[in-house]
């Protein structure tokens, strides 16, 4: 796999991370309990998607609070990801993260998205946290507590997909992935556009009710639901608890 990326720069993070034999070989399929039925993977063909769990999300001052929202809904999630998190690199698991966020020129940013609503700050400005929604700025860094390590791609998107106008497509295809877990936030909005387009690509997606949040509780009951429903239209429902138990010694260490 992924043969033609050795040697290229662009992509040598990828191939570096690839996990040992030994790791592989020490798990055997994972058998996921799920709704609205269980979901059987092999280990190298699963991965952890860790969305949007910025600073301008789940902190006062960014983007999501500028949109009127309580941010302090979407702390939940943190703890349930970051056991996930340490279940992925201990079994040497492919973990991707996402930030929503522009250039500094806003050349990415499309107007209609910019002069939406009436905000109490537009994106790109200038905030408690830098420039609300843009790269480099301190809100636009993920949180402390699930920062990415050395080895785990960090995807930068400009919309409410992963796959939209970024490289998540060839870096899953180069690594032979067939299934999701998509956590982080918000649920109704980049979890479940990436949802929609992945599972329009041909990816299994689990969806861990508790390893995400929404600003409207309510929202994210019925996200999950639209997920799960008619037979997983859009991929299965579970939560962390189920999916640690599928691990080896049940994620513990
Ligand atoms: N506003 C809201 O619920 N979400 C976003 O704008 N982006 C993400 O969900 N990441």
């Amino acid at each position: 796999m992924a043969a033609h990326c050795e040697n290229d720069p662009e992509t040598e993070h990828i191939r570096q991370y690839t996990p040992t034999n030994e790791v592989l070989l020490a798990m055997t399929t994972l058998a996921i309990e799920a709704t609205p039925s269980p979901v059987s993977v092999e280990p190298s063909q699963l991965a952890l998607i860790v969305i949007d769990m910025q600073r301008d999300f789940l902190e006062p001052g960014g983007f999501g609070e500028t949109l009127g929202n309580d941010v302090s809904l979407l702390v939940r999630a943190v703890k349930p990801i970051a056991q996930l998190l340490e279940a992925f690199r201990r079994q040497g698991l492919l973990v991707i993260h996402t930030r929503e966020g522009h250039r500094p020129d806003l050349s990415d940013a499309p107007k209609a998205k910019v002069e939406r609503g009436a905000p109490s700050k537009r994106i790109g400005d200038h905030g408690p946290m830098g420039r609300i929604l843009v790269r480099g700025e301190p809100g636009h860094d993920i949180v402390p507590a699930l920062a990415p390590i050395a080895g785990e791609p960090v995807i930068d998107k400009p919309g409410k997909g992963a796959f939209y106008a970024t490289e998540l497509g060839p870096i899953l295809q180069h690594r032979g992935i067939s299934t999701l877990i998509v956590c982080g936030v918000t649920t109704e909005v980049c979890v479940h556009t990436t949802v929609r387009e992945a599972n329009d690509r041909g990816y299994r997606c689990i969806v861990p009710s508790d390893a995400t949040a929404s600003y409207f509780p309510e929202f994210h009951e019925v996200a999950l639901r639209m997920v799960a429903a008619q037979g997983g239209i859009f991929g299965w429902v579970s939560d962390s608890t189920r999916i640690l138990r599928a691990f080896p010694a049940g994620g513990a260490r």
